[in-house]
């Protein structure tokens, strides 16, 4: 621990430790709290077993079989080829962008690690499953444009639920990736977060996400509103990462009907991102609207427009024309596109990587991979998606409806939980419905997080009071509207495009003040120092700057993990089953607590309830009896 402290002190990092510097900084020999590891992880399991799961489940579906990489992935045991990181490492990010755009054949970017299991399986999938196959991926997915698997809901959910540190999970799969470049979705001003943040935090962020193993940014922002993606651009061209800067698309750019959003509106925003020096262009469809006609329109438009840009497109397959618009842009001249591998695709989630790389082989745009390749590591993700059953959502097959409600692959499963859970569940139809509502009461504005939040609580607001579209527009005045929606009209995620509809934001403000212009300008910065020796003293141990900027994003989620932590231990550690079920009496487990410590936990019996409402729980720890007591929450 002490050489940890060490290495990853600032002054140490930032080349300035002088000889000094050991005597100088007495938190260096201020450790983390180890002992007590394997009762904490007992008293983990004991919880579980008594109460549950701490993550809650989506359904009662259990878990499958523990997934198991097949032979011939598993037998890898040469380095990882070379792979595109290689020349952005030896020649940086503009060599990379223009080799990009040099290539022949349709580059893929696989999103299996991010965006698939944030569409398909609510974020859940933990570091052990990424881990446990990265030395395969980085073999069968070496002629990939990037892996993405950072960023969007991973850093909140890994904290938050599965108690783990995001951090972590990049450093270690980028040790065990070193050849391909691995990307991440940055909310712009927003970071990994819902809210605008102080300019000084993205920044600080953006250079430790760089540090810490992000080549690529994909940088976006809810409101496409310049001044907030500026600052993400900037951020990253400052750290030295790949800066690729994304155009959210809504609307529909063949049609002669909508017309906010037109062809010259996605033009002109490209130019301005052009204009400040991106590397990469980006397309996102975050709701799969984007379908075959449209897509070939606006990316030879965009082709012919800005031939020295490498342009990048993402879509979801929600209404099951993804391949199909994704081949579409790649006629069009698109440089690379978004998939995930097959058992992770379709439905909310990317389109399948084996459609694309089976319809182009032989083509002009192969892809490089081949289908041979890919199967193994698909079949293991097969059994992934096993395992985490209880996070499915249930949707069965794709659906056309996301052309009326246009919701965003990853809030669709979510509103219907949060729905659900607010008792709303008979009423899904008419939030689908009210959603459309939202949209055009708030001027039809771009809807991805957070903007994509502020338009399914007033959705959800409308169908709880039997409001529609007209009574909300007569009553404005008198509605308690939700604090999202209030706060979109202050102006707190900046502008939208063609501006706020009136009488409507009046009637919502009320006087409260507004915001002009850019949010995070008037944002005082915040001590990020300070915000460090508070974290010390509080937990009473050494706080890597990481941790400061994970506390600076996310306060009190941050709180709950480090107190998680100290009371359970590092639960990542843990296999998944016993990490989301409970295990079953008798049921004998095996985990490393740390290198080279192998626990043996065997549960023996559960107690009934005491008098003091704990009950006692019996384990074998390596051979010997243990118990603990777990006050039973029911
Ligand atoms: C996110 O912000 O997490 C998204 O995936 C947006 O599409
Ligand atoms: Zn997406």
């Amino acid at each position: 621990p002490f050489l940890q402290n060490v290495l990853r002190h600032p002054t140490f990092l930032s080349g300035d430790a002088r000889t000094d510097f050991i005597d100088s900084a007495p938190e260096l020999f201020t450790f983390p709290r180890r002992r007590n590891r394997a009762q904490r992880a007992l008293r983990f399991l004991g919880e579980v077993a008594v109460n549950g799961p701490t993550v809650a489940p989506a359904s009662d579906a259990k878990p499958g079989p523990d997934p198991e990489l097949p032979a011939e992935l598993a037998r890898i045991d040469t380095p990882p080829p070379e792979g595109w990181r290689r020349i952005l490492l030896e020649q940086g990010p503009k060599a990379f962008a223009k080799a990009v755009r040099a290539h022949q054949g349709l580059l893929l970017m696989d999103t299996t690690w991010r965006d698939a299991h944030q569409s398909l399986l609510a974020t859940r999938v933990r570091t052990r499953e990424l881990a446990a196959a990265a030395p395969a991926t980085a073999h069968v997915l070496r002629r990939c444009f990037s892996l993405e698997m950072w960023g969007g809901a991973t850093f909140d959910v890994a904290l938050r639920f599965l108690r783990e540190c995001p951090w972590d999970r990049l450093e270690r799969l980028r040790a065990l990736v070193p050849n391909i470049p691995f990307q991440m979705l940055l909310r712009g001003a927003n970071a990994v977060g819902y809210t605008n943040y102080p300019d000084n935090v993205v920044r600080r962020f953006v250079e430790l996400a760089r540090r810490s193993g992000v080549d690529v940014f994909r940088i976006f922002d809810c409101l496409n509103y310049i001044p907030n993606l500026e600052l993400g651009i900037d951020a990253v061209g400052s750290a030295g990462g790949v800066i690729e800067a994304a155009i959210c698309y809504t609307g529909d750019v063949s049609s002669t009907e909508r017309t906010k959003y037109s062809l010259q509106y996605y033009v002109d925003l490209a130019g301005q991102l052009q204009d400040r020096g991106v590397h990469v262009l980006s397309i996102k469809d975050m709701a799969g609207l984007l379908k075959p006609g449209a897509a070939r329109l606006l990316i030879r438009t965009l082709r012919e427009a800005f031939p020295y840009l490498p342009i990048h497109v993402h879509t979801h397959d929600t209404a099951g024309t993804g391949v199909a618009s994704m081949l579409a842009c790649a006629e069009a001249g698109a440089d690379v596109v978004d998939v995930a591998l097959d058992a992770m695709a379709g439905l909310t989630s990317q389109p399948a990587m084996g459609a694309i790389v089976a319809a182009l082989a032989g083509t002009e745009r192969d892809t490089g991979l081949e289908l041979g390749g890919i199967s193994p590591l698909n079949s293991y993700w097969e059994q992934v998606r096993g395992l985490y059953a209880p996070f499915e959502s249930g949707l069965k097959s794709g659906s056309a409806d996301v052309y009326m409600h246009e919701m965003p692959g990853g809030q669709y499963t979510n509103l219907q939980f949060q729905a659900r859970a607010l008792g709303l569940a008979r009423r899904w139809e008419a939030i689908k419905r009210a959603y459309a509502a939202a949209n055009r009461l708030l001027g039809d504005v771009i809807k991805v997080t957070p903007s994509s939040k502020v338009v399914g609580d007033l959705a959800q607001f409308m169908v709880q009071n039997d409001l529609d579209e007209q009574l909300v527009r007569e009553r404005a005045e008198t509605l308690s509207f939700p604090r999202s929606v209030v706060e979109f009209f202050q102006g707190y995620l900046g502008v939208p495009h063609g501006g706020f509809p009136e009488p409507l934001r009046s009637k919502v403000v009320r006087g409260l003040p507004v915001i002009e212009g850019r949010p995070g300008a008037t944002l005082p910065a915040l001590d990020l120092d300070l915000l460090q020796r508070q974290l010390e003293t509080k937990w009473g141990a050494y706080v890597r700057d990481v941790d400061v900027v994970s506390a600076a994003l996310y306060p009190a989620v941050f709180d709950e993990y480090m107190a998680f932590r100290r009371d359970y231990s590092d639960v990542s550690l843990l296999p998944t089953r016993n990490f989301i079920a409970p295990m079953r009496l008798g049921e004998e487990i095996n985990f490393e607590i740390e290198r080279g410590k192998l626990l043996i936990v065997k549960l023996t019996a559960i107690g009934d309830v005491r008098d003091d409402g704990q009950r006692e729980v019996f384990f074998e720890l390596n051979g010997q009896p243990r118990s603990i007591l777990v006050p039973d929450a029911s």
